[in-house]
């Protein structure tokens, strides 16, 4: 009879106690600029992965590589009053009204990848990616020092690809790259025009630079898809990439392990897409009410075709 009385008790216990409501999602609105590298694929997939594993609901937008298209997307979060924005800037400028909005909005906003030019600093609470200025100082390094090793003395004839115009990875790798070839007087910068950081635009540019400069010994290309394609238009113009004309890029994406491999890459300097976990335990320490640390830099290393075959198997992007 006791053992009745107690299921009893406990059954009207569980009709009078309601459940303990599950914690509220936190909800994420990601602006991403587009597609247009495997960096960005990667970098995409990183983002949704890791939104999953965390149990955070993604609001996620593409913008095709368009600023208008980010700064719609993120007046849209703002209205769906989302807990966090976070978005790749594909420029540096022009974000100063739509992060006022966000703040009114009390909506916090982390920069993943790359950073904003304003002068209010408050508009955005953490700036996580890498140093593109150390990217462009070590792919400048690795040339002088490649050049040093092959004897090459004398002038030598650099082109480069920049990536977006106005982009603070074009910006600051183009900084980095100058700054080191500054203390060589014979590494010369002869021609130099953007890329857009596709593999098409890549081919585009240096095929017009094939035409112009029969005397091109190196490219620097800001991202390994522009070298890719400027790879297919020294095959085309009959010469041999990676040999007739040496090639240090930036990323470290599968592409670039493949092209060195095949002896047609010299080296590429990477830059890893790979921010989605840093990003959603930010976005967990925001939403619990911890400090953020204003610039989280992500660590990385410098690949040379000859370790290339030993590093691909291990590479996750
Ligand atoms: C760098 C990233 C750049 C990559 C490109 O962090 O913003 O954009 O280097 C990508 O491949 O398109």
């Amino acid at each position: 009879m006791k053992l009745f009385k107690l299921a009893s008790a406990i059954t009207a216990l569980m009709l009078v106690v309601p459940a303990a409501a599950a914690p509220k999602k936190i909800v994420l609105g990601f602006s991403q600029i587009g597609a247009e590298s495997e960096w960005r694929t990667a970098n995409t997939e990183s983002i949704k992965a890791a939104a999953k594993e965390a149990g955070i609901e993604l609001k996620f937008s593409d913008a095709q590589q368009k600023e208008e298209n980010q700064l719609k997307a993120i007046r849209g979060f703002i209205a769906q009053k989302v807990d966090v924005i976070a978005f790749s800037p594909v420029v540096e400028s022009g974000w100063e009204t739509v992060l006022k909005e966000a703040k009114a909005a009390k909506i916090p906003v982390i920069l993943s990848d790359r950073a904003v030019d304003v002068k209010d600093q408050s508009l955005w609470v953490s700036f996580m990616g890498s140093d593109f200025v150390e990217e462009g100082r070590r792919a400048a390094n690795w040339l002088v020092a490649d050049l040093d090793k092959k004897g090459v003395k004398g002038d030598v004839d650099i082109v480069e690809l920049q990536g977006t115009v106005g982009s603070a990875p074009a910006i600051d790798r183009k900084k980095g790259f100058e700054e080191i070839l500054a203390k060589h007087p014979n590494l010369k910068i002869t021609r130099s025009q953007t890329g857009d950081f596709t593999r098409a635009k890549g081919k585009e540019v240096m095929e017009a630079f094939l035409k112009a400069d029969k005397n091109i010994q190196v490219l620097f290309a800001h991202n390994d898809d522009m070298a890719i394609g400027a790879i297919q238009a020294i095959e085309d113009a009959g010469l041999k990439p990676g040999k007739d004309i040496t090639i240090v890029s930036i990323d470290g994406v599968k592409g670039a392990f493949e092209a060195m491999i095949a002896g047609k890459l010299n080296c590429s300097v990477e830059c890893s897409p790979l921010l989605g976990p840093q990003l959603m335990a930010a976005v967990k320490d925001l939403v619990a009410g911890k400090t953020l640390p204003k610039r989280i830099v992500t660590q990385e290393g410098v690949f040379p075709a000859e370790k290339a075959a030993e590093a691909f198997p291990s590479r996750k992007y």
